[in-house]
């Protein structure tokens, strides 16, 4: 098992990487979307929230990351002796139709599969992605955690119509043009994400690059008014289910996991461990499940991250392992400072299961 730390596309910066390392990770997870493009309610100095405005304006649809983009990072992730492990999500500005089953979902599908293929040309083995159409919405911040640190959580469902323009929680059309997004059904919904698999799987698998489902965050069955595809620990093996790809792998999220209304965390961490589908890991702590939870400090929620860690080290997992969200603690650098005591807790559990 290895520790990893996430960053922010506003992030790739010597002193981000710096912070990375003094933290105790050897492998770094990218987030190559902007989340905070022109977002009114999107702060970059912690996980983005956004409102029912989304977190912002999705990126250029036709720069598909270009092998030499992608590799002055990877050269700058290096100089500070780290490993780029993962992108994590795909822009909403790439693969849009594929999630609508828009106009645009041939090209777009081959959007996805030109991605995984320079990924691969790079030396970055894991492309995590969120098949979602609310994407993260529908949460609440404020200082509910320990000592009362800003912590994010839910409160209730929040089935306000998503706008026309509008998918993932970004925009990919900011004409302003009236409506809202069709009504979907689950079937549609796992349809269109079959028909992802069928087709970037082959080139990921030929890429040597790992496809990773992140589950629905927050997990409800619908939220927006649109369903969800991964909102029950069941529903991971039903997309495991759909392709036999061994590329077919899993962004194991904990925190959604124990945020589920049904299924036990340990069992399901085990059981994809023991099958060798999860390509990374994210390890954050949570008080309660949807459709009331909370986020918490690492060592101050529902989850007992030790026995996460065991299972993991158990079953042999070689990936890597990331805080995902910390609450932000009182001082001059928030956001930092709860990252860095996720970090130091973490390290010092791998070290106790190690032995
Ligand atoms: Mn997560």
């Amino acid at each position: 098992m290895k520790l990893g730390f996430g960053i922010y596309r506003h992030q790739i910066r010597d002193d981000q990487l710096r912070f990375a390392r003094q933290c105790g990770a050897t492998h770094v997870v990218v987030h190559l979307v902007d989340y905070f493009n022109q977002g009114r309610a999107n702060q970059r100095t912690d996980q983005p929230l956004g409102d029912l405005h989304g977190w912002g304006v999705a990126g250029d649809p036709d720069k598909l990351w270009p092998v030499d983009e992608l590799a002055g990072i990877k050269k700058q992730i290096e100089s500070h002796g780290l490993f780029w492990e993962a992108v994590e999500n795909f822009d909403p500005a790439h693969w849009y139709d594929v999630l609508l089953d828009g106009p645009k979902k041939a090209q777009q599908l081959e959007n996805c599969r030109t991605i995984v293929r320079r990924l691969g040309e790079v030396g970055i083995p894991v492309m995590g992605y969120n098949f979602s159409l609310a994407g993260v919405a529908g949460r609440v911040k404020g200082p509910f955690a320990r000592g009362g640190a800003e912590a994010v959580g839910m409160d209730g469902p929040v089935d306000d119509p998503i706008p026309a323009g509008m998918v993932w929680n970004m925009w990919y059309d900011t004409s302003g043009r009236p409506g809202t997004m069709p009504a979907t059904t689950s079937e549609q919904l796992w349809q269109r994400c079959h028909d992802f698999l069928n087709t970037v799987l082959p080139a990921a698998e030929q890429a040597g690059v790992k496809l990773a489902a992140h589950p629905d965050d927050p997990p409800l069955p619908t939220v927006r008014g649109q369903p969800r595809l991964v909102y029950q620990p069941q529903l991971y093996d039903k997309l495991i289910g759909l392709n036999p790809s061994p590329a077919n792998c899993l962004e194991f999220c904990c925190g959604t996991i124990a945020e589920m209304g049904d299924g036990d965390l340990y069992d399901t961490i085990d059981r994809h461990s023991r099958n060798n589908r999860i390509a990374y890991v994210h390890l954050r702590n949570v008080h309660g499940k949807v459709p009331k939870y909370r986020e918490t400090f690492i060592d101050d929620g529902d989850i007992d991250v030790g026995r996460v860690l065991r299972i993991l080290q158990r079953n042999g997992f070689e990936g890597v392992i990331i805080p995902d969200h910390s609450p932000a603690m009182t001082c001059a650098a928030p956001w930092h400072a709860g990252m860095a005591f996720a970090m130091g807790y973490l390290k010092a559990k791998l070290e106790e299961v190690r032995k």
